[in-house]
């Protein structure tokens, strides 16, 4: 069954966070009076307003961040709200960004963060993108969604070697077939409350879909939170073999795509978390002890606190806001604006090899 996005009115979604004493997110600490009173009437040139950035964030008050941009132009238009939790996120003192900077493939030296197979399961790096000149989500139309849809999986052809393959699509897919790639950690799912109330499910399944190379090491996603993200994916802890496989279909794809990129946000993603490099590397690693074991810091654990100083985020293992099963956690680097893609996995890499150290410690 199709989703629909019913708008709330500003008003009561204002009423609503003004009034929640308990509520941590980034939007409640930034969406001051004076900020709301500011923006309650703006609008982008094609129709976005306030309400749109922060009905997700205003019905999931548990939200961690609670706001995303209404399309492109909102990052300009709703910046005194944006720029604060932008600052705030990834840790910068201004909202700018560096030009992409991968690093030299031909002496990167990444390595394997887990040479005898003891604790990592499994590594991911994955970027979003947004086709340049198509909205974000709450605005898109169904006919748009399908244009990206189209625009991608041609793009998606003209890749060749490892990274060759298919492209499916969720409109034929059967059930059976969905659920496990979610199970196995290859496809996205529709039950996120924190993205289905910010639009993210519109006309679902229209124009979604996953593209996979022959080896499933290299996938795409289409229309999920972002038009693109571009995930490269192994068993095992070689973050190099992973890194270097992506930053290679980006290569191919970006002469194909016209992706929407800015000197203030880097490249362009629906929530403001993602901007910048958009770069989200993590493992799947087995840490119980670090789990187990007290926080100093008021966190729930110890793992919490060795990730906050190191700038990691920690995640259940089928994904953002879900639980840990068995001590394994998803783990990867937090900050993605204000630093190039190398530095970005370089910070990733450096934390995962403290965890480690300190998992082997207890
Ligand atoms: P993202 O923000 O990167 O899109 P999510 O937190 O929504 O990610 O997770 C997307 C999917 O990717 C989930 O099924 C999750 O279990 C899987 N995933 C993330 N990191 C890894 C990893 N290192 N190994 C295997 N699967 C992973
Ligand atoms: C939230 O605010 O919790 C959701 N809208 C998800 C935000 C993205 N989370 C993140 O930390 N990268």
């Amino acid at each position: 069954a199709e989703v629909e996005f019913k708008k709330v009115p500003v008003a009561d979604l204002w009423e609503k966070l003004s009034k929640a004493e308990g509520c941590k997110s980034l939007l409640k600490k930034h969406l001051t009076k004076e900020r709301y009173d500011a923006l309650k009437d703006l609008k982008t040139s094609i129709g976005g307003d306030l309400g749109d950035c922060i009905q997700s964030g205003c019905n999931n008050l548990d939200s961690g961040v609670g706001i995303y941009a209404c399309d492109p132009e909102g990052y300009d238009t709703f910046a005194p709200v944006l720029d604060a939790v932008i600052m705030d996120y990834h840790k910068v003192a201004k909202v700018e960004h560096p030009e992409p900077f991968f690093g030299d493939m031909s002496k990167l030296d990444l390595g394997n963060l887990d040479p005898e197979g003891n604790m990592i399961v499994s590594t991911r790096v994955r970027v979003g993108r947004s086709h340049a000149g198509f909205p974000f989500p709450p605005s898109a139309t169904k006919q748009q969604r399908v244009d990206m849809e189209k625009k991608t999986v041609a793009a998606l052809a003209t890749l060749e070697g490892d990274l060759k393959g298919k492209y499916f699509s969720l409109e034929t897919m059967s059930k059976e077939e969905e659920d496990q790639l979610i199970a196995d950690h290859f496809l996205f799912k529709n039950d996120d409350r924190f993205l289905r109330d910010a639009g993210g499910y519109n006309h679902w399944p229209v124009g979604r879909g996953i593209y996979f190379s022959n080896d499933k090491k290299f996938l795409t996603w289409i229309n999920e939170e972002d038009h693109l993200r571009f995930i490269s994916m192994q068993m095992g802890g070689d973050l190099g073999a992973v890194y270097k496989r992506l930053v290679s279909a980006l290569e191919t794809l970006s002469k194909k795509l016209d992706f929407a990129h800015n000197k203030k946000c880097g490249f362009v993603t629906f929530c403001p978390t993602n901007l910048g490099t958009t770069c989200r590397a993590s493992v799947h690693i087995k840490v119980p002890k670090l789990a187990a074991a007290k926080s100093t810091k008021g966190n729930k654990c110890l793992l919490d606190d060795i990730c906050a100083e190191n700038n990691l985020q920690p995640r259940g293992i089928h994904g953002e806001h879900t639980e840990s099963v068995g001590g394994v956690y998803d783990i990867s680097n937090k900050r993605r604006l204000g630093l190039s893609e190398y530095d970005a996995i370089m910070e990733m890499k450096n934390g995962i090899l403290k965890i480690m150290a300190a998992e082997k410690a207890l």
